[in-house]
C-alpha cells in the first residue's frame, strides 16, 4: 500500500473530481476528459462507482505503461462503442478489483468484474481478442517474490469477465504477428524442466486465451533485455528479436517466428543450444538501423589497437548484420556507437579497418577522437599526433555546457536536453580518409531514448 500512496490519492482525487462535476469538461490532456459529458450519464456512472467505493474500495492506477488511469475506455465487447473499465483496490486487504461498465441509453450497467492476481498492478493493455475489434484486458502484476511478473488476461463472456489466462512470466510482448486481426501474447519465462528460458505464444480463440506453441531461447540467456519486432512481414509474418544478457556477459539475440502455428527460434541451429551467430561482447540491442522494416543485429569488432574485450574502455565498431532464416545475410551499415552519450556515427566506408577511436572525459566534456593508428609510435599505437587525427566529436554536458562549447572552437552538430554535440575536422596526412563537413553531419546521429511499453508493441 505504501508505495502507491501518492498515486492512490491522486487517482482518488482525479476520479472523484471528474465524477462530482456535472457536465463541466475536465482538464484537457487527462484521459478522464474523454469520459461522457452528459450530466445524466455522469450520474449513472457515478452511482455505479459509488456503490463500488461503498464496499471499501478506492480507485487504483497502474504503475507504468500507457494505460495508467483509474478509469479507461476500450471496446470490450466489439460493438464499436467503448466501455468503461475501472480499477480499484480494497482499502483494507489491498486486493484489486476491475469493473467493466457499458452505457445503455442514459444508464450504465455492469458487464462484469474480476479480481486482481498479483501484489500490485504494473501495466494494463488491451490485446485485440476477436477480429471484430473486441479487446481483452491483459493485466501485468508484480508478484509477492519479485522474481517474476504475473499476467492475467480477462475476456468478456456471456456471464461476465472470464479469466482466460493467469500465468507467471518475465518479459512480455503483445502483437498480431500473423496479420489475422487478433493479437498474440508472447511471454518469456524460466523453464525448470529444461533449466533454460523459453518463449511461449498464446492466442485467442472463442474467448479462451491458450498456449499456441513454445520454443527455447538460447541456453545461456540470463535475462531478456528487450524484444523488438520487424515491421515488414516476411514469409511467416512478423519476426521477434529477443535480446538477452548472456550468462558470460554480452548480448545474444534469438530471432523467433510463428511459422504456421509453430513458434520457431530461427537462430538456434539444429542441435545447437544457443544462437551463437548473434552473440556480441557489447550491451547493445537490435535495431532497424536502416529503416527497412527488419531489425539488424549489432555484431561487434574491436577497433585497432585494443586487445582486451573485457576492458571497459575498449572501443568497438558495430556491424549491423541482417539475419534471414536464422543466418547472417549481409551488413546494412557499420557504426561507432556511444549509447551512454546518446549518439552514434556511421562508419565511413573509406575508413574500413584503418581507423580507430579513442575516448577521454575531461571536466564534463566527453571527447572522442577518430584517428589513424601509428605503427611503432613511441607514445603508443593510439597516440594522437599532429597529423593522424581525422575527426573529433565532443559532447558537452553540465550547467556550463553552452559556455564550454562556445569557447571550444568546435563546429555545432546537435543539441539535446542535456548535452551539446560538436565536432572538428583536423588537418591530417591522410587525404583519402578525410571527411567533409557534409559527410560528418550526415553520418552523425543522435540516439533518442524511445519510450516503450513493457508489454505492448
Ligand atoms: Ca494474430
Ligand atoms: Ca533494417
Amino acid at each position: 500500500m505504501k508505495r502507491l500512496g501518492k498515486k492512490f490519492l491522486a487517482a482518488a482525487l482525479a476520479i472523484v473530481s471528474a465524477l462530482s462535476i456535472s457536465g463541466c469538461s475536465v482538464e484537457s490532456g487527462d484521459a478522464l476528459a474523454s469520459l461522457p459529458r452528459l450530466p445524466g450519464e455522469y450520474l449513472a456512472l457515478q452511482q455505479q462507482v459509488d456503490a463500488i467505493l461503498a464496499q471499501g474500495y478506492i480507485p487504483a492506477v497502474a504503475e507504468s505503461g500507457q494505460n495508467r488511469q483509474a478509469m479507461q475506455q476500450q471496446d470490450i465487447d466489439g460493438d464499436g462503442q467503448k466501455e468503461i473499465i475501472s480499477f480499484y483496490r480494497s482499502s483494507t486487504s489491498g486486493e484489486y478489483m476491475i469493473y467493466v461498465h457499458k452505457r445503455q441509453g442514459d444508464d450504465y450497467v455492469e458487464l462484469g468484474h474480476a479480481k486482481g492476481y498479483g501484489r500490485y498492478l504494473k501495466e494494463v493493455s488491451y490485446p485485440r481478442c476477436q477480429n471484430n475489434g473486441a479487446r481483452a484486458i491483459a493485466l501485468s502484476w508484480g508478484m509477492e517474490d519479485d522474481s517474476a511478473s504475473g499476467m492475467s488476461v480477462h475476456t468478456l463472456g456471456s456471464d461476465g469477465l472470464n479469466e482466460a489466462l493467469a500465468v507467471r512470466y518475465s518479459n512480455s510482448y503483445i502483437v498480431d504477428v500473423n496479420y489475422d486481426g487478433v493479437d498474440e501474447i508472447f511471454l518469456t519465462a524460466f523453464d525448470r524442466v529444461s533449466s533454460a528460458m523459453v518463449m511461449t505464444a498464446y492466442g485467442f480463440r472463442n474467448g479462451e486465451c491458450s498456449e499456441i506453441s513454445q520454443t527455447p531461447l538460447s541456453s545461456d540467456v540470463k535475462n531478456v533485455v528487450k524484444i523488438t519486432k520487424s515491421t515488414k512481414p516476411g514469409q511467416w509474418g512478423l519476426s521477434l528479436y529477443v535480446d538477452s544478457l548472456a550468462a558470460t556477459g554480452g548480448y545474444i539475440t534469438d530471432i523467433v517466428e510463428l511459422r504456421s502455428g509453430v513458434l520457431t527460434n530461427t537462430t538456434l541451429g539444429s542441435g545447437s543450444k544457443r544462437s551463437a551467430a548473434t552473440w556480441r561482447p557489447v550491451n547493445i540491442t537490435c535495431q532497424d538501423i536502416d529503416n527497412d522494416g527488419i531489425p539488424e543485429v549489432p555484431l561487434a569488432d574491436m577497433l585497432p589497437g585494443y586487445t582486451d574485450p573485457e576492458a571497459a574502455d575498449t572501443l568497438w565498431k558495430l556491424r549491423w548484420t541482417r539475419f534471414e532464416n536464422g543466418g547472417a545475410n549481409g551488413v546494412a551499415v557499420e557504426t561507432f556507437h556511444a549509447p551512454a552519450e546518446g549518439w552514434y556515427f556511421q562508419w565511413p566506408e573509406t575508413w574500413g579497418s584503418n581507423v580507430s577511436a579513442q575516448r577521454k572525459s575531461e571536466a564534463g566534456i566527453i571527447k572522442t577522437a577518430f584517428l589513424v593508428p601509428v605503427e611503432g609510435a613511441e607514445e603508443g599505437y593510439l597516440f594522437q599526433g599532429k597529423d593522424n587525427v581525422l575527426l573529433q566529436i565532443w559532447v558537452f554536458t553540465g550547467d556550463n555546457r553552452q559556455e564550454y562549447f562556445a569557447s571550444s572552437g568546435m563546429e555545432w552538430l546537435h543539441t539535446s536536453d542535456n548535452a551539446i554535440y560538436g565536432y572538428s575536422l583536423l588537418e591530417n596526412g591522410y587525404p583519402q580518409l578525410s571527411l567533409s563537413a557534409d559527410q560528418v553531419a550526415r553520418s552523425f546521429h543522435a540516439i533518442t531514448k524511445e519510450w516503450a511499453s513493457e508489454v505492448f508493441s
